[in-house]
């Protein structure tokens, strides 16, 4: 079809379905045209005419596209416009519109009331043979009264190349690392023509993938060529393989195949691989209890490490809100296939609706937070529709806080001030009981802000005080906590204590060791490791240490305070032999540490020895860091005070486990005329604020 049979097959369709108002309306813009001529004078503002903005269709060879524009007379008065189109060379098209306007060939004539909008449709047909790119068509309209009122638009038709090949669209799989995953494509030579396709796999970085077809192709690795004759389909199989440690996301693979005949038409489709977190943590599934409001309910799960390695598992819960709840433990440390038991427990509010209640738990893995897993418990809560209010809410329940020693994450002996806050509608708080393990209450004391307790004994590490109140009338609330870390006389103000355990020995069976005693220093009592006075040639000879043993929590965390006063060298600056320093070690005793340990270490580096204001990370047994200062022998003794300095300890890799922190201070000689406490140059070290807490 041409455009001019399809003009004509407009002007057709208004004579047959409109030909009244077609008749009117070219009476009309007779008159209307009548008018413009017979008025040349008239202003041109006395007319205008608008039309909608262009647009853009990206389309191929041999298609049909369509435009629409709304058509607007903003003149004062009817008028009658002229729409001519320019389109792309040698391109046939056709313009139509409504209301209906008249023949004008090649252009179209269309009368409009003052203000009214009419809708023009110009309908383009791209050659078969177009190349590809952008071209332009320009619709103008021009008002018939006044010549210089004049609207033009253009519309775009981008042309994509001529079509040679297709390949069925992509598909994403979900999948587990270290799997394998195949897509199937089928791929159409939809061209005029036998041709060879040029098959490339663009795959995620660090994937392995492999690239079949059907019928076979051609190796040109690492691609494929592929021959199909005109209109031929063949399959194409690509497999890939999820790397063991890959993280979980999405991951694409692209698939190209390339005519040989017209490199530029291209056909390109992607295959996207969504990659599930390595499994590392399962949970028993979710139940469903059926009980009345103010009932408290159980769920028991099963979890189990599922890893590779011990984890240490944090567990949350996201109950309905304003639900209380309590958790046996929030952190569960769990060998590879270890199964653990959680105990959640639920406390149904009095005015609970009836109906289904869900609570979610979720297990997240220390070692992979992002393989954290969830289930669902539903509680079941019965309705009571024909109790009175009054008996539902029936003793009134306290409900209130606990806060361990203001909120410090440390505290240094067991005896602590907790403060309670409480509260109760309809009633007073008259009571409150405690418990260090949440099973074991105390005696009911009248209600008061604060009170004096003493955590649950045994070695330092995390401890939860448990209360609960009790109003007038006798409800009783849940049991609410706190929580904090009891790190036995880490400040040295009353003394040893029990828990600090300390020692001294020769060095090479020679010397009696150096003392170590609490000593008043700048205001507060601090350790010293070894001793301030005694002179050359008279000091003594070995190590002299303290320790205690820590019971870390997840994600522990340890830090003190430390200052190193030497004269001595660390280590000969010749000989490499090690002199006085001050060490600090984990599940290991200064006597087993060999000088192979201290260089690895960095005890014989300028910058690696005495840190100060940062994080350690040891990954296991042995020595953290070393004090002291380097010296060459010519230039000794040197007086050197190292100044307090404050270092923690990430013990995340003894998260769950007992650990004997060391720290000492060694003063050592390799001639036979220092051994026995007649050392040179002496070396001591103080020690305070050993602290135990929670990292982020
Ligand atoms: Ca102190
Ligand atoms: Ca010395």
């Amino acid at each position: 079809m041409n455009h001019r049979t399809s003009y004509w097959h407009l002007a057709l369709a208004a004579i047959l379905s409109l030909a009244v108002t077609a008749l009117f309306l070219s009476l009309l813009s007779l008159g209307v045209h009548t008018q413009a001529v017979a008025a040349p004078a008239l202003p041109a503002q006395g007319y205008g005419v608008q039309l909608s903005p262009g647009s853009t269709i990206t389309t191929g060879p041999g298609t049909v596209v369509t435009f629409t524009h709304t058509i607007t007379n903003v003149g004062q008065l009817t008028d009658t416009f002229l729409l001519e189109v320019d389109p792309p060379a040698g391109w046939e098209y056709a313009l139509g519109s409504d209301p209906q306007g008249t023949l004008g060939l090649p252009s179209l004539l269309l009368s409009l009331g003052r203000g009214q909008t009419g809708t023009l449709v110009l309908t383009l047909t791209v050659p078969l043979n177009q190349p590809p790119g952008s071209h332009t068509v320009v619709l103008t309209a021009t008002s018939q009264s006044a010549q210089g009122a004049t609207a033009i638009v253009s519309d775009t038709v981008v042309v994509n190349p001529i079509e040679r090949v297709q390949l069925s669209p992509g598909s994403t799989i979900t999948t587990d690392p270290g799997t394998v995953v195949t897509f199937t494509h089928t791929i159409t030579n939809v061209g005029q023509l036998t041709d060879t396709f040029l098959l490339e796999v663009d795959p995620p970085a660090g994937w392995e993938y492999a690239l079949g077809s059907d019928p076979q192709g051609t190796l040109g690795l690492p691609s494929l060529l592929l021959s199909l004759g005109r209109g031929q389909t063949g399959t194409l199989v690509l497999t890939l393989t999820v790397p063991f440690n890959q993280r979980p996301g999405s991951y694409t693979a692209v698939l190209t195949a390339t005519p040989q005949s017209d490199q530029g038409a291209t056909a390109i489709v992607s295959d996207t691989v969504v990659v599930n977190p390595i499994e590392r943590v399962r949970l028993s599934p979710g139940t469903t209890k059926r009980v009345d409001p103010g009932a408290v309910v159980t769920f028991t799960h099963l979890i189990t490490n599922v890893g590779q390695l011990t984890d240490t598992f944090t567990l949350a819960a996201a109950p309905p809100a304003q639900w209380q709840w309590s958790l046996n433990t929030l952190t569960l440390t769990l060998r590879d296939g270890q199964t653990g038991t959680l105990l959640l427990t639920l406390t149904v509010p009095h005015n609970a609706r009836g109906g289904f209640h869900t609570l979610i738990l979720t297990a997240t893995p220390f070692s992979d937070p992002d393989a954290s897993r969830a289930v669902t418990d539903t509680v079941h809560v019965t309705s009571y529709i024909y109790l009175p209010l009054v008996m539902r809410n029936y003793p009134p329940v306290p409900a209130g806080t606990i806060t361990i020693e203001s909120g410090k994450p440390t505290v240094y002996r067991a005896n602590v001030t907790l403060t309670l806050s409480a509260t109760i509608t309809g009633d007073q708080v008259a009571y409150m009981t405690f418990s260090n393990d949440g099973q074991n209450w105390s005696a009911w004391d009248n209600y008061a802000t604060t009170k004096s307790w003493d955590l649950v004994g045994g070695i330092s590490g995390l401890r939860t005080v448990y209360a609960r109140f009790k109003g007038s009338k006798g409800g009783i609330s849940t049991p609410v906590y706190d929580t904090v870390y009891l790190a036995w006389d880490g400040d040295f103000e009353q003394g040893w204590g029990t828990y600090w355990s300390r020692g001294q020995g020769g060095f090479s069976g020679h010397g009696t060791g150096l003392p170590q005693s609490i000593v008043q220093f700048e205001g507060s009592n601090r350790v010293l490791l070894g001793t301030t006075t005694g002179g050359d040639g008279a000091l003594p000879v070995g190590y002299g240490y303290i320790s205690q043993q820590y019971q870390v929590p997840a994600n522990g965390r340890l830090s003190f305070k430390y200052r190193v006063h030497s004269r001595d060298t660390i280590v000969g600056t010749t000989i490499g032999l090690y002199y006085d320093s001050f060490e600090f070690s984990i599940n290991r005793a200064p006597w087993e540490i060999t000088d192979a340990e201290r260089n690895a270490r960095g005890c014989n580096e300028q910058n690696r020895l005495n840190p100060h204001q940062t994080t350690l990370t040891p990954q296991g047994a042995g020595l953290v860091f070393c004090g002291g200062q380097v010296v060459a022998a010519q230039n000794l003794p040197r007086e050197w005070d190292s100044g307090w300095r404050t270092v923690t300890v990430d013990l995340g890799a003894f998260s769950g486990t007992t650990t004997t922190l060391y720290m000492a201070v060694w003063s050592r000689e390799y001639q036979p005329a220092f051994y026995n406490n007649q050392a040179y140059y002496n070396t001591y070290t103080y020690v305070d604020d050993v602290e135990l807490w929670q990292g982020p």
